[in-house]
């Protein structure tokens, strides 16, 4: 090994080392890199004269100036361990630790410093070791042309992944600061909307049943994007064009100044299976879209609304839908809070009575007035169906299927939904007998699911419950099952328990 292999071993394995700890920070989700905390540290503890100084010579570029420094520095100290590591391993050891030691320290000594941060360190000097030791294997009976070539090789291997993880690493920290920035404009709203609580009688609270209004937190969500499209409210728009009299923008200042309306309104996958909790409830807070797509003019023959959302995926909805009596929203709310990034933040549609797939797009910027002659959506591409109506539908939450539970009374329970129809009742039967009436919690509106219970006196031994909800036109859910695709399952919700 010649003195400029050694050199460039140490070079390589210190680079490896950086690109390790600015990945790990940012799978961790660190406020700062190690290099930006030392790099910070360094600003700190020049002196005020020297700062102003090399400011006045620099100007704004002081801080990248002090984290390439950091960043030169430790290629030479790198560069140091690569040379000193045949003939002085203890003071390459020495250089790591104390490298590593002064990284932890400017780590822990920010304000956002944490355990998390000297990981990163740590897992940085043991690359530089591993890498430094995989370029110089101590083996002297290699032929120096052997050696050489594997050398190269290794150090092609090394480079690679370097540049792989260092840029993972900054595009990850870069969407983190993205994604903390539309956090932080989101938290900054003040909306005209206020928390609503769910109407007296809406939630029977029966422990076990799915709470009639569904938290942010565990309102299901889906969608087709492995991260969620960052909008900053301020730059977001929506363009509706296609068979309108009028092409419009709307911005959401515009939508802010229409004067939002709140509305309870249930909204359920068509993934969802018989039993399933691709479900939630929650109230709304938005502006009809009815009013929007009569300010821009519906040109005769359009049936159909083609949405788009940021990250491109389509959506689309029957117009009359839309311009009918329902309450059709363009939300900013969701239980009065601005969405929830995963949600749709800024703006998404909300329309009682679809499946989300035809009605729900997130993130939504373009609306194109159309006719589903001519266009086909996402799903609609990939053999679900066109419309998407919600089917009827009921689920037993109380008991879980396969309980086990004590003989004499015992409450049955769930939630059913039938959205812009509405709920008229819900019953159960045992083992296939007769329907037994359940009583059913107060609904705002048609658009909203129920909760029921019901009182079943068990006795011992297995048995079977079903139930089956009755929209308010008096039409009982169907007993037939159908899958979930092309439109939706159908079928008795029905779960066994075991009565001691
Ligand atoms: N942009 C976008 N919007 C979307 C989707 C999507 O994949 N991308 N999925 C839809 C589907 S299939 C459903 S069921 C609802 C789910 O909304 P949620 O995640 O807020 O519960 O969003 C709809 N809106
Ligand atoms: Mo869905």
């Amino acid at each position: 090994m010649t003195r400029r292999t050694a050199v460039a071993s140490g070079i390589l394995a210190s680079a490896a080392a950086l690109a390790t700890s600015e990945a790990l920070s940012a799978l961790l989700n660190l406020r700062e890199s190690p290099v930006l905390a030392v790099g910070q540290s360094v600003i700190r503890l020049t002196p005020g004269p020297i700062a102003e100084a090399i400011i006045g010579v620099v100007g704004h570029a002081d801080k990248p100036m002090a984290v390439g420094s950091v960043v030169v520095a430790i290629l030479l100290l790198g560069a140091l361990v690569g040379r000193w590591w045949a003939p002085r391993r203890l003071w390459a050891l020495i250089t790591v630790a104390s490298l590593v030691g002064l990284a932890s320290a400017a780590v822990l000594g920010r304000p956002y410093g944490s355990i998390k941060g000297v990981f990163a360190c740590v897992a940085a000097g043991v690359v530089v070791l591993a890498v430094v030791r995989l370029l110089q294997p101590d083996d002297p009976d290699v032929p120096a042309d052997t050696a050489r070539r594997s050398f190269l090789r290794t150090a092609a291997l090394v480079g690679v992944v370097t540049v792989i993880a260092g840029g993972a690493g900054q595009v990850l920290a870069s969407r983190h600061r993205r994604r903390q920035s539309v956090e932080r404009a989101r938290a900054a709203l003040r909306l005209p909307t206020r928390k609503v609580a769910a109407p007296a009688g809406a939630d029977l609270g029966v422990p076990g049943q799915a709470p009639w209004l569904s938290t942010n937190r565990d309102f299901y969500r889906i969608d087709t994007s492995l991260s969620p499209p960052l909008i900053d409210p301020t730059q977001w728009s929506l363009r509706i064009h296609g068979m309108v009299d009028k092409e419009i923008t709307i911005t959401y200042q515009d939508l802010l100044d229409r004067g939002l309306k709140d509305a309870w309104i249930t909204i359920c996958c068509v993934s969802n299976p018989v039993g399933g909790e691709l479900i939630g409830n929650t109230v709304w807070g938005g502006v009809p879209i009815k009013g929007i797509l009569e300010e821009a003019g519906i040109k005769d023959g359009a049936d159909a609304l083609l949405s788009t959302s940021d990250d491109g995926w389509t959506c689309g909805t029957p117009l009359d839908a839309l311009t009918g009596g329902r309450d059709a929203l363009l939300a900013l709310t969701m239980n009065g809070e601005p969405l929830p990034i995963p949600h749709g933040f800024p703006v998404r549609q909300v329309v009682p009575g679809l499946y989300g797939y035809v009605s729900a797009t997130k993130w939504v910027t373009d609306w194109e007035v159309t006719r589903f002659a001519d266009v086909q959506a996402y799903w609609t591409q990939r053999g679900w169906g066109e419309r998407g109506p919600v089917k009827t539908e009921s689920r037993i939450d109380v008991p879980r299927d396969g309980d086990s539970v004590k003989a004499g009374s015992t409450t049955v329970a769930g939630v059913a939904w039938a959205q812009n129809v509405g709920v008229k009742g819900v019953e159960i039967r045992i083992d296939g007998g007769e329907w037994q009436k359940a009583t059913i919690g107060a609904a705002p509106n048609k658009d909203t699911w129920v909760q029921w219970t019901a009182e079943w006196s068990a006795a011992s031994g297995d048995h079977t419950i079903e139930a089956r909800a009755t929209n308010a036109a008096g039409e009982p859910q169907t007993e037939d099952r159908a899958d979930v695709l092309p439109d939706g399952a159908t079928g008795f919700p029905g779960i066994s328990v075991t009565v001691a």
